[in-house]
Order: structure tokens, then sequence, then C-alpha cells
């Protein structure tokens, strides 16, 4: 077995090395066991077009999100309206800012998860204690002019390429959320309202090829702690998605988007729609990018099933919150299978 490595980024130690470092491995009990993972088609992760959202056949694309949210947790998207050459330009940009030299990388390091503009490596270098196997750059970007000054000058587009691709996203989430609120039977802006001024971040995960990856994961198996995460991938397979208990390979479509449910929006809905796990595997031969949008409330928003969800049949689930309260709770727990969610219910005594 290798040893451990102390070293702060991955991305450069893993060029190097035949062994996963002992740091890496996780326990038997704990691994992917890739063989009993099944290949995402159609009928396992919904693919929903979204073409004609704005015209009469919107009730139906509204009907088929609903259905996603409710029995998947995740969905893909198609016909979205955000071009090929702004994905292809971020993922572009992300893909060189990981091949800068470290020493230039470096400079945005951090372990500091309060930090808004952060380079860091695996999950909570801090508390865990087996690492994974991901670089990993986190931005927040809403409102944009309130982060863009921090974020990389290097390589020099990175700003405006980032930026741009920022205010894209944050377009599509809006009308995403219009019709979720639509598909739960609320006004469309209800849920938009009840996020006070909204929050958006951004991660770039970078996981290089890995000699071992059946010891280790990208990422282990969590929920979303924020409201809805808009997903983009390369073409290199790694998202796994749990449902029914099996585990689904979601294989990348080009010019799609993975949206999946956080843990927000499953209180929001007060258990309508799920927060699925899911996880990011690596593999030999490939380096892999992902970038998700967290959507979120801001931090003062207070959180809690919509009144309109809740009657008699359906009492409240989840007593209210501020997205604060339950954001630090998620990040002192780690990345746990068990989701935060019970934390909040009515029923727990914390
Ligand atoms: O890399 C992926 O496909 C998943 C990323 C993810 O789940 C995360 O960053 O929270």
């Amino acid at each position: 077995m290798a040893l451990a490595t102390s070293k702060l980024l991955l991305t450069d130690l893993a060029s190097g090395i035949d062994r996963v470092p002992s740091n890496y491995i996780r326990p038997k009990c704990d691994r992917p066991d890739l063989s009993r993972v099944v290949s995402s088609d159609s009928s396992s992760i919904p693919l929903v077009d979204l073409q004609g959202l704005h015209g009469p056949h919107r009730g139906e694309i509204v009907r088929h999100i609903g259905v996603a949210c409710r029995d998947y947790g995740f969905f893909q998207i198609r016909n979205h309206g955000i071009e090929e050459g702004m994905v292809n330009g971020i993922l572009g940009t992300a893909k060189e800012f990981f091949r800068l030299p470290e020493s230039e990388r470096l400079k945005n390091y951090s372990d500091d998860p309060n930090k808004s503009t952060r380079l860091s490596t695996s999950f909570n270098v801090k508390t865990e204690k087996v690492a994974n196997w991901r670089d990993f750059l986190r931005l927040h970007c809403h409102p944009l002019e309130e982060f863009v000054h921090e974020w990389p000058t290097n390589p020099p587009c990175f700003r405006d390429v980032v930026g741009e691709y920022c205010l894209r996203v944050r377009m599509l989430v809006l009308e995403l959320l219009e019709a979720i609120s639509e598909s739960l039977g609320l006004e469309k802006n209800c849920i938009s309202n009840n996020l006070g001024r909204h929050g958006q971040h951004m991660a770039m995960n970078y996981y290089p090829p890995c000699p071992e990856p059946e010891l280790t994961y990208g990422l282990p198996g969590h929920t979303d702690p924020n409201l809805i995460t808009i997903l983009l991938q390369d073409d290199v397979p790694g998202l796994q998605v749990l449902k029914d208990g099996t585990w689904v390979a979601v294989n990348p479509i080009p010019n799609t988007f993975i949206i999946n449910i956080g843990d927000q929006m499953q209180v929001i809905s007060n258990d309508r729609y799920k927060s699925v796990l899911h996880r990011a595997v690596v593999n030999c031969n490939r380096e892999r990018i992902s970038i998700p949008t967290f959507y979120c409330p801001s931090q003062d928003a207070v959180i809690g099933p919509a009144g309109k969800l809740i009657d008699d049949k359906h009492p409240a689930v989840y007593r209210q919150f501020t997205y604060d309260e339950f954001y630090s709770k998620f990040w002192d727990r780690g990345l746990r299978t068990e989701c935060c969610l019970d934390l909040f219910k009515v029923s727990s005594a914390s």
C-alpha cells in the first residue's frame, strides 16, 4: 500500500503515482463496488425537453418536471437555451485552470469554508478521516459584482467566461423554479420569493485519473444541502445516482444539464420532492471535470414547508430554520449518507 500523502492538492500528486495513497483508501464496507452499478437509460433518469416551455406545451412540460422531481429527484434537460459555445467555453476554462502550475493555482488555496472564493481538495480537509479524489475551485457568484473581483485572473478569460455563464445559468434556474412551483400547485414565484436575496455558488470539480478507482471516491454519496443544482459534466462518466437502492451511472449526453433537487426544495415541498443521494466515482484513464451550480437561499432566508402544501393529511414535516443554521450543520457533519434533513424534522428532538 502506498504511504499517506500530505500534499495540499491532489492534481499534481496523482500524475506521478501508480498506487492510491493510504489516506484516500476507503474501508472495505464503504467502497464504490462498481460491478453493481447499472447504466442509465432514459427510463432511469428522465430527460426533459424544455423546448416549448413558454408555449402551448407548458402544462405538459411542467407535469414532466413534477414527476421527475417526485419520483427521481434527478432529471436531465435538453433545449435549455444555453449555447454550446458557452458550455464548451466554461469547460475549457476550467481545464486550463487546473493545468496551471501548482504555484499559480495555490494562490487561491484555502481550507476555510467561509471564504467565498477558494481552491481546495477532497471535501472538508479539516474534519474528514479519508480524503476524496478531487480538487475543486469554489466560487460564490450571485450577486456577481460582489464576488467577481475575488476570482482567479488566470487564465486571463476566467472572469469573463465564468461570469457570463453564471448569469445565464441563473436565468435558467429562475425558469426552472417557476416550473417547479407550478408543478407543486403553487404560484409561479412562490419558491423564488422565499429565498431572501438568493445565493448562487459554483464548484469546478477536477478528478484526476486514479490508479485504483475501486478503492476511493471522487465524492462519496451525499445529498445537496442547497435548493437545486444544475450540473454540467464533460464527456467522461462519473456521476452516479441512487435509485431504489441501486446506483445508476448517469452517462453524459451532449448538450444536456443534469438537475437535482436539493435539501431545501425537499423542505419547501413538504417532502413531495426528494433530495437524492448521488456520488462521483473516478477512473484509471481520463481526468474528469464537472461544474455544479448550487442555487440556494441567502444565508438569512427562513426556510420551511410552503403553507399551501400543509394540511390535515400533510402536516408540516419540517420546522422553520434559517439556511445559515442548516448549512453549518451540513458542513460540520461532512458528507454522510444519512441526510442532514432529519435534524430539522418537526418530530426530531434536536
Ligand atoms: O462530479 C459530479 O458529477 C458530482 C458533483 C457533486 O455531486 C458535487 O459537487 O456536489
